[in-house]
């Protein structure tokens, strides 16, 4: 029998199912992607999407919010238990519909326009959503049209924070904000050493923990709550839920952020994708959730020392997480053409810019490979130094003159 999608639009029926075949046949190995649960996928698309809501759990602007109030606040119970943190110091707000969201209606809450924020440089693995601008000066995230950014950067040697660096320029450009987190920096931040510079200038110390949140939830990465004033983080990356974002503050900046979220930047909140989080929320409170955390990073470890031995150049020398990095300069390739070449062999992966960046953002000089979707289907280490080494052989294929 046929669905009511495939009766209503055979297009879009049959295109999803082919997304479907491409989901499975192919290897998903973009960091910031995961497979969702059959649970969190039926709650996303449920009737919730019916509804508005604005407002907060318990105080609307509509009526008929009786069930989609518990669910809100059942979603806020969860995700303080998962990070392990106290209802009366910590606030959450689970309706940002991306991670820029989120961290704009911080920087609202936080800072007036042009405060000084401090992040890390883009180029080096951090987001555009932490004020970036080009080294020109060129401003290309909207935070930095509002907000005075200004970056630090990797050792160029070593290719890792060097935390008496950031100190320094912390000292030189006085942020009212200093930012840790980003897309592609493979080792683990120091919150601690985090905290010590964002003090000695007496700067918010915030921790945009997008893509390790699923790593901190499961215990495998440090939490940055013991040492960070607010902490941002999306739901669809390491935490395995749908699209989406959280942020936490400190009670006495609660209402100042709710306010910043709706009516500030938001309209009615996603309510089927707030449920889907509240579904992924409580797969993370198991017990299996730590050895998928631990079994991410194993794998992402056992990727990075196979395409070392090969000769790549990994970035940092390894990972700490579930990414790894590779600088394909020394191979005369490019990221875009390496993307390209593995997208035709099943290996999704996609160019990213590295640490000395020589290229531009559209063609930079190399690739970001990454383990939580492979995880959550059940690849072990061995799949990964099998991984590597097709990875190599296309790469070589593409270099020989035959080719
Ligand atoms: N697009 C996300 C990523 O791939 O890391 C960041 O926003």
């Amino acid at each position: 029998m046929s669905s009511a999608l495939q009766t209503t639009d055979p297009e879009i029926y049959t295109l999803i199912k082919q997304e479907e075949k491409r989901q499975v046949d192919e290897l998903e190995m973009i960091p910031s992607e995961n497979f969702v649960s059959p649970a969190v996928m039926e709650a996303v698309g449920s009737v919730l999407m019916n509804k508005y809501s604005e407002g907060r759990p318990f105080a609307r602007y509509y009526q008929g919010n009786a069930n989609i109030d518990k669910i809100e606040s059942l979603v806020e119970t969860r995700a303080l238990k998962l990070f392990g943190l106290d209802e009366n110091e910590w606030h959450v707000n689970v309706q940002p519909v991306t991670g820029s969201i989120a961290n704009f209606a911080v920087y609202a809450t936080l800072l007036s326009p042009g405060d000084k924020m401090l992040g890390m440089n883009l180029y080096d693995g951090g987001h555009l959503s932490h004020g970036w601008k080009l080294p020109e000066g060129k401003k290309i995230s909207f935070t930095s049209r509002i907000y005075d950014s200004h970056f630090y950067s990797v050792d160029q040697k070593t290719r890792v924070f060097d935390y008496e660096n950031i100190m320094k320029i912390a000292k030189r450009v006085m942020p009212k904000i200093l930012i840790s987190g980003g897309t592609a920096y493979p080792r683990e931040i120091e919150h601690a050493k985090m905290r010590q510079i964002a003090d000695s200038v007496g700067a918010y110390y915030m921790a945009d923990i997008a893509h390790e949140a699923g790593l901190v939830a499961g215990g495998v990465n440090t939490s940055p709550f013991p040492y960070a004033d607010v902490v941002t983080m999306t739901t669809r990356k390491t935490l395995r839920g749908p699209i989406g974002a959280m942020v936490f503050v400190k009670q006495e900046h609660a209402s100042a952020l709710d306010f910043n979220i709706f009516p500030g930047l938001q309209g009615g909140p996603q309510n089927h994708s707030i449920a889907g989080i509240g579904v992924a929320l409580k797969e993370a409170l198991q017990p299996e959730f730590k050895t998928y955390a631990r079994q991410v990073i194993k794998n992402a470890q056992a990727l990075a020392a196979k395409l070392l031995d090969l000769g790549f150049d990994v970035v940092s020398g390894g990972t700490d997480k579930h990414l790894v990095l590779v600088d394909l300069r020394n191979m005369g390739l490019s990221g875009k053409e390496v993307a390209l070449a593995l997208e035709k062999v099943g290996i999704i992966a996609n160019k990213n810019t590295v640490p000395n960046e020589t290229g531009k953002p559209w063609n930079p000089s190399g690739l970001r490979l990454g383990t939580p979707a492979l995880t959550t289907q059940g690849l072990k280490e061995k799949d990964m130094e099998k991984i590597a080494a097709k990875i190599a052989e296309t790469l070589q294929s593409r270099n020989s003159p035959q080719s």
